[in-house]
């Protein structure tokens, strides 16, 4: 048997002058090109140690995926690594900080996607879900990798919450439809200028602040993906949209929406996924998170 070295590669600094800014090749193509799903029964099954996510810590689809996996007790079954949190035009890359790539010892997460199709000229993107059964990506669609670990391997491990329960899934993906362009998507807009999708924006705080004073999580007493997706939002809006208080002066505004906010913060899968160093601007002013909710 051949004995597979032991290899740690790095890609050196963030290098603009020698591989340009970051972009997409050729003819922009879907951002998911891998959308597999694990299933029962088909070509990805749920199983201890064959899957690993690369993520990033400054990303926040990343982030989503890695607090559902705490939250599905997924630690030990399913690995995760972080890319860098600069790139050149070489895309996510695996450098000193974060540490290797812990599965395939690759340099540049581009790599990961080569080698699942050749010649790949898409998005580099993290989350990314990898599988070490058939050595490709299995997703790099934050939605279905989510839901999948929320849902799929409750026989491998004890979930802390169930996520994505079965009499929620609907009003899961119903909250979604609003939430998704209005603050995931919509913050990026509502920060640049004001106009309609800032108005939105803060029209939805409104009503999520409405909503918070009566329900402890969006969906009543269960915490469901609906809560995690829009928090990693919100924990970046006061230091990366907002940081320069151009769209409010800030999410303790709206009191019920900002308690929640802290009170998720508390739970240690939300609190030790966040690296508020790697999401700020520089010189914004990092409210404190860790005072007491009160709910
Ligand atoms: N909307 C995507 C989010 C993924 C995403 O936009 N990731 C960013 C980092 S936060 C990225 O890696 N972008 C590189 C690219 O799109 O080429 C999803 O649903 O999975």
């Amino acid at each position: 048997m051949v004995q597979q070295p032991h290899v740690t590669q790095f890609a050196g600094p963030v290098d603009t002058a020698t591989y340009g800014e970051y972009s997409i090749p050729g003819t922009p193509g879907p951002l998911l090109r891998f959308t597999g799903r694990i299933t029962t029964g088909g070509e990805f099954t749920a199983e201890p140690a064959r899957y690993h996510i690369y993520g990033g810590w400054f990303c926040p689809w990343s982030h989503r995926v890695a607090i559902t996996r705490a939250l599905a007790g997924l630690e030990d079954i399913v690995g995760m690594s972080f890319v860098d949190d600069d790139r050149d035009g070489r895309g996510w890359a695996f450098r000193e900080q974060y540490g290797p790539d812990p599965v395939n010892g690759f340099m540049l997460l581009r790599q990961a996607y080569e080698a699942t199709e050749e010649g790949f000229d898409g998005h580099v993107s993290v989350p990314a879900l990898w599988d070490r059964a058939t050595s490709r990506l299995v997703s790099n669609d934050t939605h279905g990798i989510g839901i999948d670990l929320a849902s799929r391997f409750g026989h491998l491990a004890t979930p802390v919450t169930d996520t994505y329960p079965e009499h929620l899934r609907g009003s899961i993906e119903e909250l979604d439809g609003w939430l998704g362009p209005t603050v995931n998507h919509g913050v990026r807009a509502a920060a640049a200028a004001p106009g309609p999708a800032r108005d939105a924006l803060l029209e939805a705080f409104e009503r999520l602040d409405d909503r918070l004073s009566r329900s402890r999580y969006l969906l009543g007493d269960d915490l469901t993906e609906a809560d995690i997706r829009l928090w990693v939002t919100l924990v970046r809006y006061d230091v990366g949209a907002n940081a320069g208080r151009a769209i409010n002066p800030g999410l303790h505004v709206y009191p019920h929406l900002w308690a929640y906010a802290r009170e998720l913060y508390a739970i240690p899968a939300f609190r030790d996924t966040t690296d508020f160093a790697t999401f700020s601007r520089p010189g914004a002013a990092l409210p404190d998170w860790s005072t007491p909710s009160g709910r």
